[in-house]
């Protein structure tokens, strides 16, 4: 698996189409050659993200190259009831889980007789609750194990541990009642979360439930309402619903793009929102983080008004910023290394 940008893992029962939304995705993916620092296997896209500024600046710059900001799905195989206890390689599967970022699961709403369903209907809600009791019941594995070494810490007088261990007391209270670790996260003392956040659960990932319709057969809209988080509707095969999908697996990891641009190639960058510039600096090369000395910061769209670069520094509107600059969705960036 590849492992050098923020991934999104398509989870979800066999059969309910991954592979063919993954395989659709894959089709707008954008030549590998472009990040010589990944390695990729053929269950990594590199997918771009739809985005109409990098077209204009694009123009703006008539640069030689256009290479849009992107996000990484990865393509994991299907879990099945009993998945956190190893049934169906289920362990395997759960851990390539656990090295994505976020979870878009794959929630069968087609019904297609052809099509055979593991749990033998097509039932939505019911296999979002498979799913989901299968990766809170690895989470509670997890917890309890980490519980059981931390008495060893306490008794040994580590001040740190009693942090971790009410920070996860809290956690598994909420995971027996079959509920997420993320439903809890915030309201988690400061001391906690560090340890919580640690522990890299599946159930404090961002979550975006992905329905899959089909143009050809019956659909089971009736309950979209029901759906316990944030959701996007697609058609793999017809290829419908891919960009809103992409767009939102972007804002479920909180992401956003700044821009370089020059003759030679007008570049999207996805970052973490509230990264600093030195940090998002990584994005281009990691040296960027401790070589950095300043950055030559204007919004797209200022840059566009003003018509070149160098009206835009005549109008005083190329900002200097520093190493504590926040970096913000849409800043087109020059760095001063
Ligand atoms: N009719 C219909 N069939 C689909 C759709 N998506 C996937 N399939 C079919 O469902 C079967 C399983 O799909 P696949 O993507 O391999 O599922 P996975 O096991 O979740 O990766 C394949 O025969 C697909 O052609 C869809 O939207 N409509
Ligand atoms: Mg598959």
């Amino acid at each position: 698996m590849s492992s050098c940008k923020l991934s999104i893992g398509i989870v979800g029962l066999p059969n309910v189409g991954k592979s063919t939304l993954f395989n659709a995705l894959t089709k707008k993916q954008v030549p590998a050659e472009n990040y010589p620092f990944c390695t990729i296997d053929p269950s990594v896209g590199i997918i771009p993200v739809p985005d109409e500024r990098l077209e204009k600046l694009n123009e703006f710059s008539k640069s030689k190259k256009k290479i849009p900001a992107v996000v990484e799905f990865v393509d994991i195989a299907g879990l099945v009831r009993g998945a956190s206890k190893g049934e169906g390689k289920g362990n395997d599967f759960l851990q390539h889980i656990r090295e994505c970022d976020a979870i878009a699961e794959v929630v069968r709403i087609f019904d297609d007789k052809e099509i055979l369903h593991v749990e033998g209907k097509v039932d939505p809600l019911s296999d979002i609750e498979t799913i989901n009791l299968e990766l809170i019941l690895k989470d509670m594995e997890t917890v309890s194990k980490r519980l059981g070494s931390l008495e060893k810490e306490i008794r040994a007088g580590k001040k740190e541990a009693f942090w971790e261990k009410s920070g996860l007391e809290k956690v598994q209270k909420k995971l027996e009642k079959g509920e997420m670790a993320s439903a809890v996260f915030e309201n988690l003392d400061d001391q906690e979360k560090p340890f919580v956040k640690n522990m890299q659960l599946l159930t404090m990932k961002p979550l975006l439930y992905v329905l899959n319709t089909s143009e050809a057969s019956e659909n089971r809209n009736d309950i979209e309402d029901k759906i316990p988080g944030p959701f996007v509707k697609v058609d793999p095969v017809f290829e419908k619903g891919l960009g809103d999908l992409i767009t939102k697996a972007y804002e479920t990891l909180d992401l956003i793009t700044y821009f370089t641009t020059g003759e030679d190639e007008t570049r999207g960058w996805t970052i973490k929102r509230n990264s600093t510039a030195p940090v998002a600096g990584m994005a281009i090369h990691t040296d960027f983080r401790d070589k950095f000395i300043r950055a030559e910061v204007i919004e797209w769209n200022k840059l566009l008004e003003a018509g070149s670069y160098a009206n835009a520094r005549e109008k005083g509107w190329i900002r200097t910023e520093g190493k504590t600059y926040i970096v913000k969705d849409g800043d087109v960036i020059e760095f001063k290394i």
